[in-house]
């Protein structure tokens, strides 16, 4: 049987454990023999969306055009995978409603699978690893995510994974459990 492109959408804080997950992921889908590509910020950010900054309308535009991409990744039979905050719920539903929105010369909508890396603000700021929430705590970067801008949290994500109480393995566990279970993989 011929592998079905989807996208799995990861949102949530800087630091959540996003691409760490998304790396492991990418990684056990590639061992599997199924083509995966991860779009995360050192692939878009620099190239891609190099004109684009923190501010809501920069991030709204940032998010538009990953899902886009996203979606030509997924009607190439890919399964891609996204790993950026993705802050506000209505740039999320577009991108969701863009991979409903049937493809081009498919009849079958494009599946999307939101994962939330849910993670209490003080245990990504407690984690900090690039000293990003430091730095934005003494306002040396405005419009830091869960500091000085919002996260508006999933209401119905597909997966729901507490980065702070769940392993690495285990949330690739999980994840490959939903993909299983809906026949995706
Ligand atoms: C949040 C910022 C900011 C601000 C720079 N707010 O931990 P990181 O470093 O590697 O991940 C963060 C990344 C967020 O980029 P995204 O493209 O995922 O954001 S969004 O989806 O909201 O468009 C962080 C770094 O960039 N970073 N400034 N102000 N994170």
């Amino acid at each position: 049987r011929k592998q079905r492109g989807f996208t799995i959408w990861f949102t949530g804080l800087s630091a959540s454990g996003k691409s760490t997950i998304a790396t492991a992921l990418e990684q056990h889908l590639l061992h599997l023999g199924l083509a995966a590509y991860r779009l995360d910020g050192d692939n878009v950010r620099f190239g891609l969306n190099k004109d684009l900054g923190f501010s809501e309308k920069d991030r709204n535009e940032n998010i538009r055009r990953i899902a886009e991409v996203a979606k030509l990744f997924a009607d190439s039979s890919t399964i891609a995978i996204t790993s950026f905050i993705s802050p506000y719920l209505a740039d999320r539903k577009i991108a969701r409603e863009l991979h409903a929105a049937a493809a081009q010369g498919n009849d079958e909508a494009l599946p999307f699978i939101e994962v939330f890396v849910d993670i209490p603000v003080e245990e990504a700021e407690k984690r900090d690893p690039k000293g990003l929430y430091k730095k934005a705590r003494a306002g040396e970067i405005p419009n830091f995510t869960g500091i000085s801008a919002p996260y508006e949290a999933p209401e119905s994500p597909e997966i729901h994974i507490k980065s702070h109480e769940l392993s690495v393995e285990d949330s690739v566990k999980k994840i490959m459990e939903f993909l299983l279970e809906k026949k995706l993989v």
